[in-house]
């Protein structure tokens, strides 16, 4: 019952099939027991298209696919060959990113301007930068002749679906390796049209692999046997049970977890660019990024100076339609994750925290949170350990950088930072003690596939981009 007709040639910037089977072998393919999921849009919940759901005999297919891909064509091919492809793909993408912004949008429920001017980017940026490395690895210190690990299980999210796609996919080809990638249940769009451009490029078959499904598909994905290298971004829950299953096997693992960072401004900070700053680290993609800058320090001298204009500031965020383009926030992805965060507010409120949000309307169908600030926060209160992956910010105060440090490393996670501050010395200091991957000053959220991203303790381990992120796809 699955539709593998070609989209039609149409007017429409976007033709969304009404079903789509699982890319397996550079072909759509029905799932092996006929079975299927609802993606849904999230800003209005209307059915957007049925998904072939993955299971055992399916991924066995698909894995096998890779292997044979792999010993046969890819693994062999020349780094410069593999380079022609990951331009080629690189090129689609660009040529296609209207396209694939406004499926990103209406799959996933972030703002137009935001898949168009930021996600689409940086997705050509990856594939253009390694496709870049593709023919130099042999010159970067690795050795003359350095391998690729072989057939790569990749479990992406749904906050960044074709962005997370993009960090994953090129550095492993790049590398030699191929592919069998697992899309997040509720966005599985992109990376759907995203099988269209490798057969658009003429990606031998069975160097990309794209199987649909939810955790359980995931938890096969990673869990087999034929799979060397296992990458997976999402909670640190999952990661947690995927490094368990994957402990004891010959797999490498690199995880990419959850978040709680630390946004820090002090009293000598240029208030307006701050106040900006702390928005865009908070309200950016509805706040579902695992580096939002959730926990807002500000030093007590100017905290209720920067809340005032703050609070000015959200007033005039516009939350709704995601392919309006003067939306600032849009749909929160899924029923679950809307859940999830009135809970987490709740408890804020509970907790004793000082909840406010500028008024707002909100559209009746679809799912939409306010955007939202707690203050009076304690480091002990749920809203400043956990992260909420919504448009929802914790404020504390601090009185010296001592406190400022301690308090932004009070957490589990260690992905991110920012620092605002005038004083050059100061933001080296800070950068020095912040247990971060990374720490931002006088700006936030900036991304650049040359720089290596990832976390310190319980926000995971491995980086991606730079030439650090190679290392997870090469045997040095
Ligand atoms: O994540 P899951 P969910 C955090 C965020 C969010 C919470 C829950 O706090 O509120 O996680 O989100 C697949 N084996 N982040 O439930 O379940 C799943 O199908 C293998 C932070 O969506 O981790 C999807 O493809 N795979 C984060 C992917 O894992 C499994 C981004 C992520 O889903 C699996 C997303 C299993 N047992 C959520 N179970 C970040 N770091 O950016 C699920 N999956």
């Amino acid at each position: 019952n699955f539709d593998y007709a070609p989209a039609p040639e149409s007017a429409s910037i976007v033709d969304i099939r009404p079903s789509y089977g699982l890319f397996i072998d550079g072909e759509f393919t029905d799932p092996a027991d006929g079975r299927s999921f609802k993606s849904v849009n999230p800003a209005t919940e209307e059915v957007l298209a049925e998904i072939a759901e993955a299971g055992a005999a399916d991924v066995d297919r698909a894995v096998a696919a890779a292997r044979a891909a792999y010993e046969n064509v890819w693994g062999p091919m020349p780094g410069r060959e593999r380079a022609k492809y990951l331009y080629r793909i690189a090129r689609l993408i660009q040529e296609r990113s209207r396209e694939l912004a406004v499926l990103e949008s209406i799959d996933n429920g972030k703002p137009i301007r935001e898949s168009r001017d930021v996600d689409l980017p940086l997705v050509a940026a990856h594939f253009f930068y390694h496709a870049g490395w593709a023919d130099k690895l042999s010159y970067a210190g690795y050795g003359p002749d350095p391998r690729p690990l072989g057939v790569a299980a990749q479990v992406i999210p749904w906050n960044f679906p074709l962005l997370m796609l993009a960090w994953k996919i090129a550095p492993a080809l790049a590398c030699g390796n191929t592919v069998v990638l697992k899309p997040a249940e509720t966005t599985p769009l992109t990376a759907l049209a995203f099988a269209d451009i490798c057969r658009q490029a003429d990606l031998p078959r069975g160097v990309v692999n794209i199987v649909t499904g939810a955790g359980e598909t995931g938890r096969l994905l990673v869990a087999h046997d034929g799979v060397d290298k296992v990458a997976f971004t999402g909670s640190t829950e999952v990661g947690k049970q995927i490094a368990r299953s994957v402990a004891g096997t010959r797999k490498k693992l690199t995880l990419e977890l959850g978040g709680k960072a630390a946004n820090v401004v002090f009293d000598d900070a240029p208030l307006d660019q701050a106040v900006e700053g702390v928005v865009n680290g908070i309200f950016f993609n509805q706040g579902h990024v695992c580096c939002a800058g959730s926990r807002l320090l500000v030093h007590e001298p100017i905290a209720e100076e920067l809340l005032d204009r703050l609070k000015a500031r959200m007033a005039t965020l516009r939350v709704g339609d995601p392919l309006d383009k003067n939306t600032d926030v849009g749909a929160i992805n899924s029923a679950a994750q809307l859940e999830k965060i009135r809970m987490l507010s709740e408890v804020g409120e509970r907790e004793g925290a000082q909840r406010w949000s500028p008024p707002c309307e909100l559209p009746d169908r679809g799912y939409w949170f306010a955007p939202t600030l707690f203050t009076g926060v304690a480091q002990s209160h749920r809203i400043a350990r956990e992260e909420i992956f919504g448009p929802v910010l914790s404020v504390l105060t601090f009185r010296t950088p001592d406190e400022a440090v301690a308090k932004a490393n009070n957490t589990p996670y260690g992905l991110s930072a920012g620092v605002w501050t005038e004083k050059g010395s100061r933001i080296l200091w800070m950068a020095e003690r912040l247990r971060a991957g990374v720490v931002w000053a006088n700006t936030y959220n900036k991304f650049d596939p040359t720089s290596p991203f990832g976390g310190y303790k319980e926000s995971g381990f491995g980086r991606e981009g730079g030439r650090h992120g190679l290392e997870a796809y090469l045997n040095v």
